[in-house]
């Protein structure tokens, strides 16, 4: 098998003898990794950690990216080049070491110099902390667009946060899970580019004040309560082997000095201090829930922080690259990543009304044409508000503008529907249902040109649900943007069996042009070698998993079972409580029949629980209380497996996706915006068991409904059943395999005779189901059946394996990121080799 050819020219145009600093022959690798140990980590190689070996080699693989870097951001000052700024409040990148070496194509010959210093790659690969500076699917969406926006040459920016404290590490204690604080600056972060030159002001608090200038025009002051810093931290995100490299650039806060100063001066030396505390709290920590916190006032101020950070920025680039402002949305495109950043809106206009002097109509036109909407949620209790009053209190101006803006949209309204008081309350950035709320998604929807869902049925349901009024209001801005997710990380570096397989059937040009490409292993599916090949990869890379399983919980997997996947976030949407009870009824069956053929199945769990989120953490208590007794049946004989892999991240993800056979993405349909595991997961050979919800129906209409598993209610269906009157009940009283299951979980029989434990969950579902486990039951458990039957036969089996690579084109994240770059950024795209 042949890796893909990595480029064997020198990358920097000073790759000389003399010059080992970025060359890119072996010994000149190995010599700028002595370099770096020496005059970067003070060490020499006798005394050397693995830590400082790491830091060694990742600051050589950096100097490498800085060609790159330098010659983007001398791009960027060119006034002709318009600008992506991709505005986030998560990227979740994922380890780098891996990826920037894959990206610029010297991994072999860094794993040769590391070898002929003794040291292995894959130690120092380990050795490396993630950045988990996300939640799940919409802070990896980030990354992997930056990822594609570098890859494509679209000059950009991604914007964000550099919290000190990622998400949570998870931990498991007697079926538990405990969140562990993430240092994951302890070691040092080699990586980024601290930019103390590149700071702005942020305000908070206080009042505003109304004046004439002395030109005679009246203004707005707004006279804040506390003022912190914002820090630029640049990160270079390189393309695929080319000349490019983005950045992504995460604000830290830090107090202003002239507090310390005032304070130091009077004698107050302790407030002084505390000052600087509160402002360094602003970046100090990711909150980790995957719904909205409900005033969390950290939360607004971490949001406008970095908004605002942002924004000065390229006001500051624009003025830099000797443009008027009034041409700013000719030179920056801001896609807003869900509402987080959708106080963006208020904050251009208070730039450029009150810092630029710049009148309404123009920096409205300006802010609207610059803007522009990811929505990722169906779920109406996840769309941000922010309390009125608290919301006031924090950003005065703020609140002021967005009356100034709610009123003029209210005059729209009103001409467009007269006496339509009704449509006016539902439309307005206030809701004045009982207690005030400012409606952020109505905020970043009347200031922006375009709104867009992440999958076809999503951005179709959005219409009909959560933002139907204003899709009826602004028809023209809707679009849709289906997810996608890089075929670099996900398949080149994740995958390297695969990886090596399909290059030396189809060349390595996959790797970049993946819509185009693999497709050409299509024909593949009947040649028996390739299927040897292909099956031998799949059971090389399940035992790379069931080795790391065995290192993390102590249990032993199968990898001569089906590995029978579902990794994401715990939520009750997602339905992995679904899953546990296809794993009883499987176990039932044995009990009843231990000599049963059963098609053995291990069945892996991992993801996080948001930690106030009760139903989701009792969950994951019951895949492990089921977990404990399935593994020690004696009955059960190793046949059926259940395992909670601990901590759910990028880093364990790359050996997770590979080793899969079957995918769960079972969430109730309408409820899951898009997925993108889902994707990873079938772009590495996993067939899917799914419903017809988010990016799963198109997935299924790329792979070919015969290579997907189908099961469950449609959304339309879903909600017909909600509206008919849908009694949980009556679907446990008429199935009796049903209502075993859930009487087992119900009498202790998983939780060592304690009747309370799983209480609360049985009679949610009994008495509530709000996701309808109970109604797509039966469908699920006949669907399950029809995976272990395909199964069996690998000879059929294999190749649907090989279709689902094969069709995956659409789903990667070059396709997503060129359709926004058409549609909603009007760019083109560097011109591709
Ligand atoms: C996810 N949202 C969607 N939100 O659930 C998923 O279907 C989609 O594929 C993905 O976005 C990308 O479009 C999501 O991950 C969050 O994590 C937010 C974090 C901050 C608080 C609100 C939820």
């Amino acid at each position: 098998m042949t890796t893909p050819p990595e480029e064997t020219h020198a990358s920097s145009p000073v790759d000389t003898a003399e010059n080992t600093r970025t060359g890119t022959h072996i010994a000149s690798l190995k010599q700028a990794v002595l370099h770096n140990l020496y005059y970067v980590q003070g060490r020499i190689p006798a005394l050397a950690t693995r830590n400082d070996w790491y830091m060694a080699v990742a600051y050589t693989v950096r100097d490498h990216m800085l060609d790159r870097f330098i010659r983007s951001l001398k791009e960027m000052s060119n006034p002709q080049v318009k600008l992506v700024c991709y505005l986030s409040a998560e990227f979740l990148m994922g380890p780098h070491l891996g990826n920037n070496l894959l990206n610029l194509g010297i991994t072999d010959r860094m794993r040769q110099a590391l070898k002929e210093l003794d040291l292995e790659l894959d130690d120092l690969l380990a050795q490396e902390e993630e950045p988990g500076l996300g939640n799940g699917g919409l802070g990896r969406l980030a990354a992997c667009y930056m990822d594609s926006l570098a890859s494509l040459g679209v000059p950009a920016i991604g914007y964000g946060i550099r919290y000190e404290f990622g998400i949570f590490d998870q931990e498991i204690s007697d079926g538990w899970q405990l969140e562990k604080t993430d240092k994951w600056l302890r070691l040092g972060n080699p990586w980024e580019i601290c930019r103390p030159e590149i700071a702005y002001y942020v305000n908070f608090g206080g009042r505003t004040e109304q004046f004439y200038d002395e030109k005679g025009h009246f203004r707005v002051r707004w006279v804040p309560y506390r003022t912190v810093k914002g820090i630029a931290y640049d990160t270079p995100v390189s393309s695929y082997r080319g000349e490019l490299a983005d950045i992504l650039r995460l604000w830290k806060s830090e107090a202003v000095e002239s507090f310390d100063f005032q304070a130091f001066n009077v004698g107050d030396y302790y407030k002084a201090v505390n000052e600087k505390v509160i402002s360094e709290t602003v970046s100090k920590v990711l909150y980790p829930n995957d719904e909205p916190e409900i005033g969390k006032t950290l939360r607004l101020a971490q949001q406008y922080f970095f908004v605002t950070c942002s924004l000065q920025d390229m006001i500051r680039i624009h003025l830099m690259r000797g443009k008027s402002l009034e041409t700013f949305h000719e030179s920056f495109s801001v896609q807003l990543n869900d509402t987080h950043p959708s106080i963006a809106v208020a904050e251009l206009m208070r730039l450029l009304l009150d810092e630029h002097m710049m009148e309404w109509d123009k920096a409205w036109n300006i802010t609207q044409q610059t803007m522009a909407y990811t929505n990722h949620t169906l779920l109406p209790e996840a769309l941000e508000k922010w309390s009125l009053p608290f919301f006031s209190r924090s950003l005065p101006r703020h609140m002021e503008i967005i009356y100034e803006i709610n009123r003029r949209f209210i005059d729209e309204i009103r001409l467009k529907y007269p006496d339509d008081d009704e449509r006016v309350a539902r439309l307005s950035l206030i809701d004045e249902h009982g207690e005030k709320y400012v409606r952020m998604a109505h905020l970043a929807s009347v200031g922006s040109h375009s709104i867009n869902g992440v999958a076809a049925l999503h951005s179709d349901l959005l219409t009909k649900t959560v933002l139907k009024d204003l899709y009826e209001f602004y028809p023209e801005r809707f679009v849709n943007v289906t997810n996608g997710v890089t075929p670099r990380r996900w398949i080149a570096l994740s995958n390297p069996g695969l990886t090596a397989l399909i290059t030396e059937r189809i060349g390595d040009r996959w790797i970049k042009h993946f819509e185009d490409e693999i497709s050409k292993i299509e024909p593949f599916a009947h040649d028996p070698a390739f299927r040897a090949e292909w099956q031998k990869i799949k059971h090389h890379n399940k035992n790379r998993l069931a080795d790391l399983i065995q290192e993390r919980t102590g249990i032993a997997a199968d990898p001569g079972s089906m590995f029978d996947v579902q990794v994401k976030r715990i939520h009750e949407y997602k339905r992995q409580h679904l899953n546990v009870l296809h794993i009883i009824t499987l176990y039932n069956r044995i009990k009843k029949n231990p000599s049963l053929a059963v098609v053995p199945r291990t069945f892996i769990f991992g993801g996080k629980a948001a930690p106030g989120y009760f139903m989701a953490k009792r969950i994951i208590k019951l895949i492990i209380s089921v977990a404990e007794v399935v593994n020690n049946d004696s009955d059960v004989a190793g046949r059926l497996k259940v395992i909670f892999f601990p901590d759910f991240n990028v880093k364990n993800a790359h050996y997770i996706y590979p080793a899969a056979d079957l995918s769960e993405q079972i969430s109730t349909a309408g409820k899951e915006a898009s997925g993108t595991g889902n994707m990873k997961f079938s772009m590495n050979g996993a067939l899917t068991i799914g419903t017809l919800d988010g990016a799963n129906v198109e997935i299924r209409e790329e792979v070919g409904a015969e290579n997907f598993f189908l099961f469950g209610f449609t959304a339309a269906e879903v909600d017909d059943l909600r509206n008919r009157g849908y009694n949980p009940r009556s679907y446990y009283e008429s199935n009796p395999l049903l209502k075993e299951a859930i009487d087992q979980v119900r009498s202790g029989y998983f939780s060592r005779g304690d009747a309370e434990l799983f209480k609360p969950l049985v009679e949610n579902l009994l008495d509530h189901d709000p996701f309808m486990l109970l109604a797509d039951y039966q469908s699920y458990i006949d669907c399950q059946d029809r995976v272990s039957l395909a199964y069996r036969d690998q000879e059929s089996w294999v190749p649907m394996s090989i279709l689902n690579v094969a069709r995956m084109g659409k789903f990667s994240s070059d396709r997503s990121i060129r359709e926004y770059c058409e549609h909603i950024w009007k760019i083109k795209p560097a011109k591709e080799k």
